[in-house]
């Protein structure tokens, strides 16, 4: 049976970085709708994390993302987090949104382009340091269209190079978080389409590189807790981006779609010891229609509830069934665990850390959403509704 007081360490420790793009406006490529209150300011994202972590108290650090979050001294920005109980997580570099980037980025057929990718690289591990932030997250949309349109391997060459020189800048303790995904905005090839591009990449690179797991990123029916448990054996998981997917990309709140899938995934983070490797959980959200900081705290409490449940597996009696090729006693064990109300259990967790065992009812208790509504005029859109 599970050891209770272990199981809630377990759950006191685990940190959930939440995304500065998340709590601004987004929307689809049909329509922006705006909210009340969002943050103007990168400083007011940070406020509204502030409120994520308080009512959680396992959300302490935020992503940034880079040009969407620009200022002028990021040492300052550091320090405005840590007033606020926070820090800077990972710098999220942005080589899509310049007309220079039609026909890619780092594997763009035109080495000027590639310049100024790179320089854009090149320049987030220069606002890491001044962060004191660890991880660096690379996702590219290069990729192309139509058959024909570019050399694949040649721009998996251009690829190698900047990745290289971007190794090759990181600091020891700073590490390379490639991201991948099959398609998007590229529908013919993209040029990081898999875990196993990310993977064969990192692996050259050496062990400050390693893969970003975007849940959404796959194509449907894709067994992604394989691919964890994969990427954790070879040491080679560095990270989730966590949201959930009724279709492709959809960006929902991680645990909506389908709670099941994150138990699974969750399950084998547990197993595979990335509770305490360094894995960072990260959410890469957009809230389009629902409020944004309570789906913020929503998708950290469900990353929790997941979580929880994959800590109750009762490792032991599964090692016993999966032994005796007890096929449906080994899944029961499983299911059981799934099956498990933890709410009460983390209620407990949040009130042996100081705080109010329901995040959401806090939240609403706070004030703060009027309180925003009524300071912030003009909010900004996060960039994209990616
Ligand atoms: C794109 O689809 C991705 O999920 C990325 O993680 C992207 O970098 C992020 O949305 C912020 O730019
Ligand atoms: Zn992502
Ligand atoms: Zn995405």
């Amino acid at each position: 049976m599970s050891d209770v007081p272990a199981v809630k360490a377990a759950l006191k420790s685990q940190a959930v970085e939440t995304p500065s793009w998340a709590y601004g406006n987004s929307g689809t490529r049909f329509k922006v709708f705006a909210q009340p209150g969002v943050p103007r300011t990168p400083q007011e994202k940070l406020d509204d994390a502030a409120q994520v972590h308080a009512v959680t108290g396992v959300a302490p650090t935020v992503a940034l993302h880079i040009p969407w979050d620009r200022v002028e001294d990021y040492g300052a920005l550091a320090k405005y987090a840590e007033e606020r109980g926070l820090k800077l997580g990972a710098i999220n570099s942005n080589v899509f949104q310049d007309d220079d980037y039609k026909l890619g980025s780092v594997t763009h057929p035109d080495p000027a382009v590639r310049r100024k990718a790179l320089g854009h690289l090149l320049e987030c591990v220069d606002i890491m340091d001044a962060t004191g932030s660890r991880d660096l997250k690379l996702w590219f949309s290069d990729g192309t269209n139509y058959p024909g349109q570019d050399d694949i391997a040649a721009r998996q060459d251009r690829l190698a190079e900047a990745l290289s020189a971007v190794y090759e800048r990181l600091g020891e303790d700073q590490r390379m978080l490639l991201e991948y995904k099959f398609f998007e905005p590229a529908f013919y090839t993209t040029d990081v389409p898999d875990w196993g591009t990310a993977y064969a990449h990192c692996l050259k690179l050496g062990p400050r590189a390693q893969v970003c797991v975007d849940t959404g990123h796959h194509a449907p029916g894709t067994n992604i807790e394989f691919i964890v448990a994969l990427l954790l054996r070879e040491k080679k998981l560095g990270a989730f981006d966590f949201n959930s997917r009724f279709y492709a990309d959809d960006d929902l709140m991680v645990g909506a779609a389908d709670p099941f899938q994150l138990f699974r995934i969750m399950y084998e983070v547990v197993r595979g010891g990335g509770l305490t490797s360094g894995v960072a959980f990260m959410l890469d959200q957009c809230h389009n229609i629902e409020p944004k900081i309570p789906a913020i705290i929503r998708s950290v409490m469900n990353v929790q509830e997941a979580t929880a449940k994959a800590l109750l597996v009762d490792r032991d009696a599964l090692a016993v069934a999966q032994r005796e090729g007890d096929v449906l006693g080994a899944n029961a064990v499983l299911m059981d665990a799934y099956n498990t109300d933890v709410r009460p259990l983390l209620a407990e967790v949040r009130e042996e850390l100081g705080i109010a065992p329901d995040p959401m009812a806090a939240y609403r208790a706070s004030g703060w959403a009027d309180r925003i509504a009524a300071e912030r005029v003009g909010g900004e859109q996060a960039g994209w509704g990616a």
